[in-house]
């Protein structure tokens, strides 16, 4: 069960992050309702919701997730692969010791940011893409060994992160849609494959009883409805057109 997550709110240049996706400028007004929203749908699951204001000097640093991992006894403050987001992670630094007794960092010129990292029960998988680099990826595998944690890299071929194209949803049971759906190490799970039109929903995420999956993707909502998950929709259009999906906008812990 998580009982505490980390959120900012995006900040007026939220505009000019980085962003691949051709879908058009965000509308920040418009952010800050979706954003504000997904802080209600975060209480709804009994959270308790730190929200750090906007950060002008980062314009990607909503994207809170990337900074950090966090788990039970432990966090990792990351380090960032995009020059312009370098600097994003003191003060998560800062906020994190409020909470944990260990807090561990990944050090230059390793490189590692949290979309990379994704938890499945006992074991860790480490995404090797143009944010994080080798260096980092073994930083971390050290980091997770001693707390008993073993972990895997695996490389990633077209995705952003590697929590853009598979994540975990509890229970055996991994989302996946492109290089991940045939993929060797996923092999052993329960998929549930997302039709690549709705790609985008893949980043989606188990919060204690409730599965956030954003909204408008209704084949998505089907699929994960069968399982029985009871599920949050949520919009995220101005997130998207920044590349950023529901996991990137809190730490979860
Ligand atoms: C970036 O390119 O860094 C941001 N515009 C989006 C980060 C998305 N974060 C994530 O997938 N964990």
């Amino acid at each position: 069960m998580f009982k505490h997550a980390i959120v900012r709110k995006p900040c007026k240049n939220f505009q000019f992050g980085i962003s691949t996706s051709n879908l058009g400028k965000p509308d920040y007004q418009r952010a800050l309702v979706q954003h504000s929203k997904y802080v209600e749908a975060l209480r709804k699951c009994n959270l308790s919701v730190l929200e750090l204001n906007g950060n002008d000097r980062f314009p990607d640093s909503t994207f809170v997730e990337d900074t950090a991992i966090v788990d039970r006894e432990f966090a990792v403050i990351t380090s960032l692969g995009a020059i312009s987001r370098q600097g994003e992670e003191i003060e998560m630094s800062d906020k994190l010791k409020t909470f944990y007794d260990n807090v561990e960092s990944i050090r230059k010129p390793g490189t590692l940011e949290g979309g990379d990292v994704m938890k499945v029960e006992e074991h860790y998988y480490i995404g090797l893409s143009n944010r994080t680099n080798n260096e980092g990826a073994n930083q971390l595998k050290r980091i997770l060994k001693r707390y008993g944690y073993s972990s895997s890299i695996i490389p990633l071929k077209k995705v952003l992160h590697l929590k853009t194209g598979i994540s975990y949803l509890g229970d055996a049971i991994l989302l996946v849609s492109g290089e991940f759906k045939n993929h060797h190490d996923f092999r052993k799970y329960n998929l549930i494959e997302v039709q690549e039109s709705e790609a985008y929903a893949t980043n989606s995420i188990r919060i204690n009883e409730y599965v956030f999956i954003p909204e408008g993707y209704v084949n998505l909502k089907k699929q994960i409805l069968n399982f029985s998950f009871k599920v949050i929709e949520l919009e995220m259009s101005e997130f998207e057109k920044m590349d950023g999906g529901l996991s990137c906008l809190s730490l979860r812990f």
